[in-house]
């Protein structure tokens, strides 16, 4: 069977999580009478300390509700170059919300807050308005860093000190909080919205939410519907988002574990570097950039998946690795046993 470390995204339901799908009580979102949607939205917004939250079917949408409702057409946002509403959400700030994107530069997927004060715009009738900063914790496409939690409260106090509102694209908060040792809740509090994601670290198969104050949510929720995102029964998945919320969080330090136990045994394969390299691996994921010589990321994944292990190009000589609750220590062992001869035998 392929070892699958595309992402953590690859999960299949646990059997117990099946039966919690299956035993939820149910009715009609969009009507308003769903009591297991009801009762994750409660549980999340609780969690992180926020007044409300939305149940969405992706964090996309999570990430794109957040900004539809703090923006207007015209205005900026404030990001990293490597964020996700960047790279991976198909343009959609400009298409679903009018906005335009200043992105930082910066190690680990982080800037500081001179960065910020000097991207922020001054009031010119000539600029696009300064709106809203996003940060991303875990930070993706940087290697699954994590923001540590003084850092994060500079830069999300210089935004708000000259007016922007702050979002966290929090796919993986979980993962960063029990890698930092800081709660979800602490680090949510420096935003106004908060996405976090139950079908990534987690496990459950489809899901995500926007946490807030309750009027944004109520806006938010409006947005949802505009944007196709209203979901009758969807407390089957909510079901599973609950169920990940009380039985894997704590496993997340394994996930981690299992990502420096890959990167050590990944470590100087001729022709490839760890990057980050192994002080950087903080949480799940494993990043491993490709000599031209070994051909593209894209092809290096292709020869790899025919040998049975799966990795994903992020770029055109960089590969990616995400440990997750469907692969254990020995999966781990064997991947990178088959990765290194696989690799060797490429090697020029
Ligand atoms: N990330 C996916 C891909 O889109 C790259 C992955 O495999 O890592 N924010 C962050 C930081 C994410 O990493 C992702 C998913 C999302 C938002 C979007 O979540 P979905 O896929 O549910 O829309």
């Amino acid at each position: 069977m392929d070892i699958d470390l595309r992402s953590d995204t690859v999960t299949q339901p646990t059997a117990a999580m099946r039966q919690a799908m299956m035993a939820a009580p149910l009715g009609d979102d969009v009507l308003g009478d769903e009591p297991t949607v009801h009762a994750l939205e409660a549980k999340v917004a609780a969690l992180l300390g926020k007044e409300a939250a939305l149940f969405t079917p992706s964090g996309t949408m999570a990430n794109q509700l957040a900004i539809r409702c703090h923006t207007e057409p015209g205005d900026e946002i404030v990001a990293h170059a490597e964020s996700h509403i960047i790279h991976y959400e198909t343009g959609s700030p400009a298409a679903l919300s009018g906005c335009m994107i200043r992105s930082l530069e910066g190690a680990r997927g982080q800037f500081d807050a001179d960065a910020v004060h000097a991207a922020i715009r001054g009031h010119d009738i000539h600029s696009p308005r300064s709106r809203l900063l996003v940060l991303e914790n875990t930070q993706n496409r940087a290697g699954g860093t994590v923001w540590p939690l003084q850092a994060a409260q500079a830069v999300a106090a210089a935004a708000r000190t000259a007016g922007l509102t702050v979002h966290i694209d929090g796919a993986r908060l979980f993962n960063a909080s029990i890698a930092a040792g800081y709660s979800v809740a602490s680090f949510a509090s420096i935003a106004d919205t908060v996405s976090v994601c139950f079908s990534k670290g987690l496990g459950a198969p489809v899901g995500s939410a926007l946490c807030g104050p309750a009027p944004l949510i109520t806006r938010a929720r409006r947005f949802r519907k505009m944007f196709g995102g209203g979901m009758r029964q969807s407390g089957l998945l909510a079901a599973a988002c609950i169920h990940a919320l009380d039985h894997h969080v704590e496993r997340l330090a394994e996930d981690h574990a299992n990502a420096r136990l890959l990167a050590t045994l990944l470590g100087g394969i001729p022709g490839t570097r760890l990057d980050p390299g192994l002080d950087g691996i903080e949480t799940n994921m494993v990043f491993l950039s490709i000599d031209p010589s070994l051909g593209t990321a894209a092809e290096v994944c292709t020869r790899l998946a025919a040998v049975g292990v799966r990795m994903i190009p992020m770029g055109a000589r960089r590969i990616r690795a995400v440990t997750h609750l469907d692969v254990d220590r020995a999966a781990i062992e064997r991947a990178a046993g088959v990765v290194r001869s696989m690799l060797a035998r490429s090697a020029p």
